[in-house]
């Protein structure tokens, strides 16, 4: 029980004071969960605050809203401060993951897109260009990638093509190695996903049951879970912070996202444009060939 108390003062009190990032211009930390529609972001932010807080439980940020899991066109990323230094991030969950919308995504998780407003992501190119490049460095937060994954599924061998881009994507553009956090843990085969993940190069996979409106009884057990992440999170910051002059400052992190975000969504636009092409080349009637014919003179 002592544990969990002093897990929790050490959340609760942690500054980047004594840190060299905070030298280098950062004051607050950003826990960007992110993940697939459904597989309980939103939860798992409830479960952190709710370990911490304690009090009534809330699901402040909504479980499952159907609108917004299924891909309408308006973002919206809602942040959740959990200290005066830490703030979770609630990112819009994707569904189909396309390659517009994976760009989408690291926006969103390069902290391109504001937080807490309506966002429209264009479809057109020009305009996306424009939204990047016109993306200001207008905070000071040190963005740490939260990736939460279900274990009701295990990967399969496309998905973690596409998992494994986007988790070097995403620890390209924030210079963390991702978080996993398995969801559902009773619900699947965890040990295999847990591996799955491991196999990926995820060194802090962290299986856990989320505090949910159904489910939400306390349990030293699951404070624990809940306290131990964001510990371990803090023992992250902290080993960066030491290696501070390496990581860069703000300014140097937001050029690199900027420029990163640029060349993902040309590559797109040229992967979209071949794509119509050979629609059209496979729209258009084949000319059918005259038999050869040689006449004798
Ligand atoms: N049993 C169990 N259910 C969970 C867990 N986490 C989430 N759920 C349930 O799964 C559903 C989806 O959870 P959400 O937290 O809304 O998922 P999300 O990723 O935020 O979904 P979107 O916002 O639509 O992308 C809800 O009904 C939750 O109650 C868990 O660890 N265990
Ligand atoms: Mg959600």
């Amino acid at each position: 029980m002592e544990e969990l108390q002093d897990q929790k003062e050490r959340v609760l009190s942690y500054n980047l004071g004594s840190s060299e990032l905070e030298s280098l211009g950062y004051n607050r930390i950003l826990l960007q969960v992110c993940g697939r529609a459904g597989h309980g972001k939103s939860s798992f932010i409830n479960s952190l605050r709710y370990a911490v807080h304690g009090g009534r439980f809330e699901a402040t940020a909504s479980e499952a809203s159907a609108t917004e899991s299924q891909g309408g066109n308006t973002r919206r990323r809602t942040s959740y401060p959990l200290t005066e230094v830490i703030t979770l991030v609630d990112n819009r969950g994707f569904g189909k993951a396309d390659n517009y919308e994976k760009e989408e995504i690291y926006t969103q998780l390069g902290n391109l897109q504001p937080l807490d407003e309506e966002v429209v992501w264009e479809s057109c190119f020009d305009k996306r260009m424009k939204a990047i490049t016109a993306a200001k460095l207008n905070s000071k937060d040190l963005l740490l990638p939260i990736f939460v994954y279900s274990v009701q599924c295990t990967m399969a061998d496309e998905s973690k093509e596409e998992i494994k881009e986007f988790l070097k994507n995403a620890q390209k553009l924030t210079g963390f190695l991702p978080i996993i956090i398995l969801t559902k843990r009773y619900l699947g085969d965890v040990t295999t996903v847990k591996q799955q993940f491991k196999g990926l190069g995820m060194e802090q996979v962290f299986p856990v049951e989320n505090y949910t409106s159904e489910d939400h009884i306390k349990t030293p057990k699951k404070d624990k879970t809940f306290l131990s992440i964001l510990n371990k999170i803090l023992d992250h910051v902290n080993f960066l912070g030491k290696e501070a002059s390496s990581f860069g400052t703000q300014e140097e992190q937001h050029l690199k996202r900027v420029q990163m975000l640029l060349e993902i969504a040309h590559k797109n636009e040229k992967e979209k444009e071949k794509e119509n092409l050979k629609a059209e080349l496979d729209k258009k009637p084949v000319e059918k060939k005259e038999k050869f014919s040689c006449k004798i003179l």
